[in-house]
């Protein structure tokens, strides 16, 4: 981006902000969670719309001068209702985390059950964690994945739910490379009379183009992040049936959040009229193929072992106990070899969240930039080279030139 008057004004945040633009374009982001939004979304989100206070919502505002802003967040409404067949949504969501606190708080009091999964099995923080709200203000139990297939055993947590009575239900992971079944989730629900919540955020983008199953007719409510796979703004969203909609819209304002980031609104708009498009549709079908190609070479060519064997999404885990390799060290030499990844617990870990024994990569942000299937081999070649070179800074320096090479072949958004 130009930013032409920060150079002027602020000429050290300017540096900053060109350098970050710099490592973006130029390295390799195999975070599974990371997206580049698009010019446009970019462009929304620097909007004089960032001036508003606007507490309420469409028709119904604190403040005066809303009249734009009431259309801008209708357009959003429309748009999310219509891209995930909703009945409801609230799009003023701040982030992935505080969209979670409202779904607890629309339908549960505090102190009540939640049967959620394991963080160490792909779970997320707000899921649970003892260290977060969730885990201190409700009473979490946990499920897990199948010691020996490593996906969900819906038998057992069929079993699970009717010893614990929950009620609530939690499906939707940070670190689950398979296919989620809502319907049978939405049974297990039934059986025990819970709630079936969904947090779809890091595969909002593949339901939208319908490469992953629709939780909509499921679902009591659903939150997801607006930048995963979705490919937007930072932000949030909470879907819910119509007959939720008070309550989720009251917890969202006045109980939790104030006045909504109205810039937000407008680029979340924009995410939902790319995602209706034609061409999101492609670009999700690529993600899955393009994971689906890394993954096959990294266990076929290089004999890395991948939870579940394998991806049926935009995830993949790799479990380096086999190889021996240590993943905090792991993610550090592939940084310096100019590859963004992020250790991960795997499940039935004798690790730590803060040294555990896998890797998580994902393929959304490269296949914005366009990468493929040759690049895709490419990449899983480049991250076994640096298994066997981890100590090896010459050997690394040289992978990443050769990254940076690629890298600029396939141009960032707003670079
Ligand atoms: N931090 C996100 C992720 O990386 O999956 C979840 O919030």
């Amino acid at each position: 981006m130009k930013l032409k008057c920060l150079k002027k004004s602020d000429l050290k945040l300017y540096k900053d902000i060109k350098e970050e633009e710099k490592r973006q374009a130029e390295g390799m982001e195999l975070i599974a969670s990371e997206n580049y939004a698009s010019q446009s979304v970019l462009e929304a989100m620097g909007t004089v719309l960032t001036n508003k206070y606007s507490e309420g919502y469409p028709g119904k505002r604190y403040y005066a001068g809303n009249e734009i802003i009431d259309k801008v967040e209708n357009l959003a409404i429309d748009r999310a209702k219509k891209l995930f067949g909703a009945q409801h949504a609230n799009v003023q969501l701040f982030s992935g985390a505080p969209a979670n606190m409202c779904a607890y708080f629309s339908l549960l009091k505090e102190g009540d059950k939640i049967l959620s999964m394991n963080l160490a099995h792909g779970g997320h923080l707000s899921h649970g964690s003892p260290v977060n709200f969730s885990g201190k203000w409700f009473r979490f139990h946990f499920y897990g994945v199948d010691k020996k297939t490593q996906m969900l055993d819906y038998e057992a947590i069929e079993k699970l739910a009717k010893k614990i009575r929950p009620k609530m239900i939690l499906t939707g992971y940070t670190a689950y490379p398979r296919i989620i079944d809502f319907k049978r989730f939405r049974k297990i629900a039934d059986r025990v009379g819970a709630y079936l919540m969904v947090d779809m955020a890091h595969i909002a983008g593949l339901i939208a183009a319908k490469v992953h199953p629709n939780p909509i007719p499921y679902a009591d409510i659903i939150t997801s992040t607006t930048h995963k796979t979705l490919r937007g703004p930072r932000g949030a969203i909470i879907l819910c049936k119509k007959k939720y909609a008070k309550q989720v819209d009251k917890t969202v304002f006045p109980m939790i959040q104030a006045g909504p980031h109205d810039h937000i609104t407008a680029a979340k708009a924009v995410c939902f009229g790319e995602a209706l498009k034609p061409s999101f549709r492609q670009y999700a079908r690529q993600v899955v193929k393009n994971a689906k190609i890394l993954a096959d070479e990294l266990i076929k060519k290089y004999g890395f072992d991948l939870v579940s064997g394998g991806t049926d999404t935009h995830l993949i885990l790799i479990d380096l106990k086999n190889k021996k390799i240590n993943a905090k060290k792991f993610v550090q030499a592939l940084d310096m070899a100019g590859i963004s990844t992020n250790k991960n617990m795997v499940p039935y870990d004798t690790g730590t969240p803060f040294d555990p024994s896998g890797l998580r990569i994902g393929t959304p942000a490269i296949t914005t930039r366009g990468m493929k299937e040759q690049e895709m081999k490419q990449i899983a070649s480049w991250i076994n080279q640096v298994a066997d070179n981890i100590d090896n800074k010459k050997e690394l320096i040289k992978i990443k030139k050769a990254v940076k090479t690629l890298c600029q072949k396939f141009p960032v958004p707003g670079v």
